[in-house]
């Protein structure tokens, strides 16, 4: 299949555009560094050096043979994301290319607006690239568990049946984000909802949880072609940082009470989501939603896990309960709906001692890299203290 990856350069869209192309399909990614400018302003950068798109596709050529065609362009930009499906020609298109940081949603009102413009218009542009130049093409968006929040009641696929006054209808699931980041994610879904409805898009959005881990089957080929591994307080993920600060030996930064409960994934099941996802399109008129996790744990589940992982390594792990920078509920209900990614045949990879373990042994080869100074968290979401 023809698949064109935007947000190409990010820490996922990198992994999925290697994985399509080693399975065979003819893939194209774009990218116009977003992530890399805003982690370079914001003193976040990852712990191993990536090249540039360019030369990573230069690389993966070189190692595993396949050619991953790039384009330098910005969502934005309507007319540079339309020349891209003109000269691509996509029968799907995996939507990465949003600021994926909720911290940094909330740094500012730099940070917010570039957040709100950047993640709303490369939807909105993906949408009309696809009614003006391949209407037939499956839009697979990343979406994120957090559009959900954490509310009192279980959380369906997507969608809930609601009965009001002797009557029944089917509704999207109600969406409570907990950042602007997570807000801008239920904006889009609503507009690709929108135009599923009037205009016939095929869509499939996957609610995805925070994903963790260094390596995948192809990067593993070649240092240069690894992820963008982050675990500043802006960028890095919570089992990213939890690996890195067991390895530096820094405290497990466990903010607030450590309750808080979320739906994880490794970021091989990532892959393994969207390749299902992709031999399994949506109708014409259809938004398909799925849940995209595999585990759910709080963060005192995950710390603890990295502390018996980091033992058998014999590093002396210490938890550290922070005043919790952000606003969310720290001791709470949570009963996620996973079964939609199970039934297209999702195999999970478990957050195990020994998946634990390889991913420190991995961070241990580069503890030189780590940065100290920006691991403590240095947004916070009020400013009223
Ligand atoms: N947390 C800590 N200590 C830390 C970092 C985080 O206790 O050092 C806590 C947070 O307060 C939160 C939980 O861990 O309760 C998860 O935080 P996170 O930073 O790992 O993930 P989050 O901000 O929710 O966002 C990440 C990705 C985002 C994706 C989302 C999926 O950055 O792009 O959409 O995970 S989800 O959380 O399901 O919305």
């Amino acid at each position: 299949m023809r698949v064109l990856i935007l947000g190409g350069d990010g820490y996922l869209g990198w992994p999925t555009a290697m994985e399509l192309a080693a399975a065979g399909h003819d893939v194209t990614v774009l990218d116009n560094y977003l992530r890399r400018n805003v982690a370079q302003e914001t003193n976040s950068e990852a712990l191993i050096a990536s090249p540039n798109l360019v030369e990573r596709a230069r690389v993966f050529k070189e190692v595993a043979g396949p050619t991953i065609e790039v384009i330098i362009a910005d969502c934005t930009h309507y007319q540079q994301m339309a020349d891209a499906f003109v000269r691509c020609e996509p029968e799907a298109v995996v939507h990465y290319a949003e600021q994926p940081s909720g911290p940094y949603s909330m740094s500012s009102y730099r940070g917010a607006h570039l957040t709100l413009n950047n993640n709303l218009n490369a939807t909105f542009n993906l949408i009309w690239a696809v009614l003006e130049h391949a209407p037939d093409c499956h839009i697979i968006k990343l979406g994120t568990m957090g559009e959900y929040g954490t509310p009192n009641i279980d959380i369906e696929e997507g969608w809930i049946n609601i009965e009001h006054k002797g009557r029944s209808d089917r509704f999207l699931f109600p969406r409570q984000a907990g950042s602007l980041y997570h807000t801008t994610k239920i904006f889009d879904t609503d507009l690709l909802w929108f135009y599923v409805r009037t205009h016939g898009l095929r869509v499939t959005d996957l609610m995805q949880g925070p994903v963790y881990g260094l390596t995948t089957a192809e990067s593993i080929l070649d240092p240069r072609l690894a992820p963008n591994f982050h675990y500043d307080d802006i960028f890095g993920t919570v089992v990213n940082r939890f690996l890195v600060q067991a390895v530096a030996g820094m405290p497990l930064t466990v903010y607030g009470a450590g309750g808080q409960t979320r739906g994880y994934l490794n970021i091989k099941d990532t892959l393994q989501c969207v390749g299902l996802v992709l031999a399994n399109p949506a109708a014409r008129g259809e938004l398909k939603i799925l849940n995209q996790f595999t585990e759910s744990l709080s963060v005192n589940e995950i710390a603890e896990r990295v502390r018996r992982a980091g033992m058998e390594l014999d590093l002396e792990v210490q938890i550290q309960a922070l005043p919790n920078p952000r606003k969310e509920l720290e001791e709470h209900y949570y009963n996620p709906t996973l079964s939609g990614l199970l039934d297209l045949g999702l195999k999970p990879h478990y957050m195990t001692n020994e998946v634990l373990g390889e991913m420190l042994e991995v961070v241990g080869a580069h503890r030189d890299q780590i940065r100290r100074d920006i691991v403590m968290p240095r947004v916070r979401w009020n400013t009223d203290g």
